[in-house]
């Protein structure tokens, strides 16, 4: 039985005081972590008072990017082991929205992913089609093209370690979300095409979240489905009491 980890993913949003807000409001209501992983995806300039918020707690802190260098002259950037260092646990790799406006690419999210492994991050990798994509039947291909370029060269077990969040592009932040069938046809393809590309015990450790307009009332259905472990959760991810209500979904 996967464990299931639910994610808000914060994006460009709130000041200091709201970030920390949220953390005292959500810390001591989250279930236990061996029920549900519950993370908190914030902007890279609350990472540490964050994560110091949330110390002692089962609210995990991630970063929503990073670079797969250690340390050198890319200015603007922040490393692995930075995240590391200042305890971070959990990194978002190849957001669609870092593809789209950030020049991500499959191979850059593939370093990534190795470099999180090699500084004891966890990575979320994200995939998913456009509108075009999907009406153009592309999706299955496309998506199993990301997801054997993110994981090429990791090892089995980290493959086992590794969060695949597939968010359809149509349905993110656009109040569209793909019917929970849709959502794991998808998910259950990616499970197959971890099975073929590593191996069967990967497919069935890997764990596969859905993302895309994920809110309290649908995150039950959703969860219910046989190849979906978890959300990665934007908007309704935003208000304490709807992130409750999500991990307790879980749960
Ligand atoms: C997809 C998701 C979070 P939203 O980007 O990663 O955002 O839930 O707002 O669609």
């Amino acid at each position: 039985m996967r464990k299931k980890v639910i994610a808000g993913n914060w994006k460009m949003n709130k000041v200091l005081a709201e970030a920390e807000q949220f953390i005292a409001d959500t810390k001591n209501s989250v279930p236990a972590n061996d029920k549900v992983e519950s993370v908190v995806c914030a902007p890279f300039v609350y990472l540490a008072a964050l994560v110091d918020k949330a110390a002692g707690s089962d609210v995990k802190i991630a970063a929503q990017n990073m670079h797969f260098e250690d340390d050198g002259a890319f200015t603007g950037e922040v490393s692995p082991v930075m995240l590391k260092d200042i305890g971070v646990t959990y990194v978002v790799l190849g957001h669609s929205e870092r593809r789209e406006y950030f020049a991500e690419t499959d191979e850059t999210v593939n370093k990534k992913a190795h470099a999180a492994f090699n500084h004891g991050l966890t990575p979320i990798v994200c995939v998913g089609e456009t509108l075009e994509q999907r009406e153009s039947n592309e999706t299955m291909t496309l998506v199993e093209d990301q997801v054997k370029k993110a994981l090429a060269g990791l090892s089995e077990a980290q493959v086992k370690e590794t969060i695949i969040a597939y968010e359809p592009i149509w349905a993110i932040g656009t109040g569209k979300t793909a019917t929970s069938e849709q959502a794991n046809e998808v998910c259950t393809h990616i499970r197959k095409v971890v099975a073929e590309a590593v191996s069967a015990d990967a497919a069935e450790a890997v764990r596969i979240q859905y993302g895309g307009s994920v809110k309290p009332a649908n995150v039950d259905e959703l969860l219910s489905q046989s190849d979906i472990d978890g959300a990665l959760v934007g908007g309704a991810s935003l208000e304490a009491d709807s992130f409750l209500k999500l991990v307790e979904a879980g749960a």
